[in-house]
């Protein structure tokens, strides 16, 4: 059987949608924190790891995989899990994969970093106009999604595939984000329809900023969650060297200091 490493952080949307993957397909793994602050993805190791210096990184067996979009597919086929019924279907996933990764995921992830620059836990300042176009900018993906939902159905077929899996995980961000689905009906019954298959954790009930053995016996929701809010809550901001990072979510993650 398969081994698997999930390197990533919990604060990463891609991190939580590989992790929620194998964790609704029933698969143990082993998760590896990497800390921004301390700067971990620039090391060697992780950088000898990871091709484009970022997170998440899955490890199977001795392979390495990157990319949240390639690596949730893999893992569709290795595990049958998600797959989708036909064809069209597994197609279909893969369009609304990429329309994720185009439009949903950069809208959702606009707003995370300016709620954590609301609630203090980092240093951004960002104009509260910027804050407000991206919380637009979010609604109109939202509405998207609500626009092209069924009732009853899942996004491409009568069953859940790896596309409802890996839209969610934003979607759970957006909640954490303050979004409330009752705007979009579809989208909320949706929500509930997917959380409630086995498996699914919310994204700081999943991974806390440590390193950890998730198995399916493991009970997530107490230990987890408790581990997140204490390195959650009280994150002191210190300064990060200015462009020291490539991506807005590394330049903000650095000015974390976890302990
Ligand atoms: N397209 C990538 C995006 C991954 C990504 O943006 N990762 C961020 C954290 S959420 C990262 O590692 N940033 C560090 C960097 O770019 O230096 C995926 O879906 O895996």
């Amino acid at each position: 059987m398969a081994r698997y490493t999930l390197h990533g952080s919990p604060h990463s949307l891609p991190t939580y949608k590989v992790a929620l993957m194998l964790r609704m397909s029933g698969q143990p793994f082993s998760f590896r924190y990497v800390s921004f602050q301390k700067g971990m993805h620039r090391r060697p190791e992780f950088q000898a790891l990871s091709r484009w210096g970022q997170v998440p990184v899955l490890v199977e067996n001795e392979r390495v995989y990157v990319q949240s979009a390639a690596i949730v597919e893999h893992l569709s086929e290795v595990l049958d899990r998600f797959k989708g019924p036909d064809s069209t279907a597994r197609q279909t996933a893969r369009e609304w994969i990429f329309w994720d990764v185009d439009a949903l995921f950069p809208a959702v992830f606009g707003c995370y970093s300016a709620e954590l620059d609301r609630k203090k836990l980092l240093p951004l300042n960002i104009d509260p106009v910027i804050v407000a176009y991206r919380r637009r900018g979010a609604e109109t993906a939202l509405s998207s999604l609500e626009a092209r939902l069924g009732a009853g159905a899942f996004l491409c077929a009568a069953v859940p595939t790896i596309a409802d899996v890996f839209c969610l995980g934003d979607i759970a961000f957006a909640q954490v984000c303050g979004f409330d689905l009752d705007r979009w009906p579809k989208l909320a019954d949706w929500t509930r329809r997917l959380k409630a298959l086995p498996g699914f954790v919310e994204p700081f009930d999943l991974l806390a900023m440590r390193d950890a053995e998730l198995s399916l016996e493991r009970k997530v929701t107490r230990t987890a969650r408790t581990a997140a809010t204490r390195h959650f809550s009280p994150f002191r901001l210190s300064s990060a060297a200015p462009g020291s990072c490539r991506s807005f979510m590394c330049s903000s993650l650095d000015a974390l200091k976890c302990r």
